[in-house]
């Protein structure tokens, strides 16, 4: 395991002829926005890209340029001269879907990444995978077309919910800058990656805000596979609720409980300025950001919620 120069991983792109590029499960708008917005400044370049996500590409980001090229498979005999995974912190997010192939380039901002690849690029100050793809791809010989600046764009407006996380920083903001002057539309990826919802999600949204709890000062809430069922709804499973659970003026952390087919339940917390809830999702076998993280964990709904409820009240009490 080597921390990569610039240099080395020029090298590697301008060696490699064919790429897999992937991302992680239940990907998000940095996931999506780094694979195509990276797959496509390569297909410029002239190289073969396989790129890939083991739960397809979610029916929000169809509209993504490129979209139609996420495959949710990569056929086991098919040989890449480089592999390289995006925005995923663990290889266990990646869903298996690098098969047994090595990973050599890990590019990512999770402050929990295991480094599991030869060359790790992983910078947890940036605020997307996308900002640091951004900063880079024309130094790594790689071209930045209005295509990729806008498919950058929305990585690293979904991860930063539109510029107003707490660790939005004036580089942040200069690298989305140089993004619009390469063609990028903000006011229209905006919209698209972070203000439209369909009347669906609303109604899912409904099922667990009649459920919102409180103790002290975290709120919480589930949603069920009746309550997906019963709304019709065909999203991420989390429907970027916890935005709105961050938003309760009043709490600190915000859990939102997920029921999983599997007999698991996905939880994930958003943390306010002061409170690392990436510590808590990590000692859960999950990872994320100091201010908003996630775990899958194995039990049933009320029992998760218990547990995971004392633990987070436990982390209140440590500040
Ligand atoms: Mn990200």
């Amino acid at each position: 395991m080597t921390i990569p120069s610039q240099e080395t991983i020029k090298a590697l792109f301008t060696e490699a002829e064919s790429v897999l590029l992937a991302s992680h499960i239940r990907p998000d708008g940095d996931a999506v926005g780094s694979l195509l917005g990276l797959g496509n400044a390569l297909i410029h370049s002239g190289k073969k890209v396989f790129m890939a996500l083991s739960d397809g590409l979610p029916s929000n980001f169809h509209y993504l340029y490129g979209a139609h090229l996420v495959k949710r498979y990569v056929p086991k005999d098919l040989k890449f001269d480089l592999t390289i995974s995006l925005d995923i912190s663990d290889l266990d997010r990646s869903g298996g879907i690098f098969g047994n192939r090595e990973i050599i380039l890990n590019i990512d901002h999770h402050i929990t990444n295991t480094l599991f690849a030869k060359h790790n690029l992983n910078d947890p100050e940036s605020v997307a995978t996308c900002a640091i793809i951004a900063e880079h791809l024309e130094s790594w010989g790689l071209p930045i077309n209005a295509e990729t600046a806008s498919l950058l764009m929305t990585g690293l407006i979904t991860d930063t919910i539109g510029f107003r996380t707490s660790n939005m920083s004036s580089k942040a903001m200069r690298i989305a800058a140089d993004l619009i002057d390469k063609g990028a539309d903000l006011p229209t990826i905006y919209q698209q990656a972070l203000t439209n919802k369909n009347f669906d999600q609303l109604i899912y949204w409904g099922y667990a805000l009649k459920k919102l709890q409180r103790n002290d000062r975290i709120a919480w809430t589930t949603l069920t596979l009746d309550d997906r069922k019963d709304a019709g709804y065909n999203g991420n499973d989390d429907a970027d609720l916890n935005t709105i659970l961050s938003s309760i003026i009043d709490c600190d952390i915000t859990i939102l409980f997920v029921e999983q087919n599997n007999g698991h339940v996905k939880v994930s917390w958003r943390g306010k300025s002061g409170f690392n809830v990436s510590k808590l999702a990590q000692s859960l076998g999950g990872g994320g950001h100091p201010a908003a993280s996630g775990a899958d964990i194995e039990g049933n709904l009320e029992d998760v919620e218990f547990t995971v409820i004392k633990k987070t009240l436990e982390l209140m009490k440590e500040n």
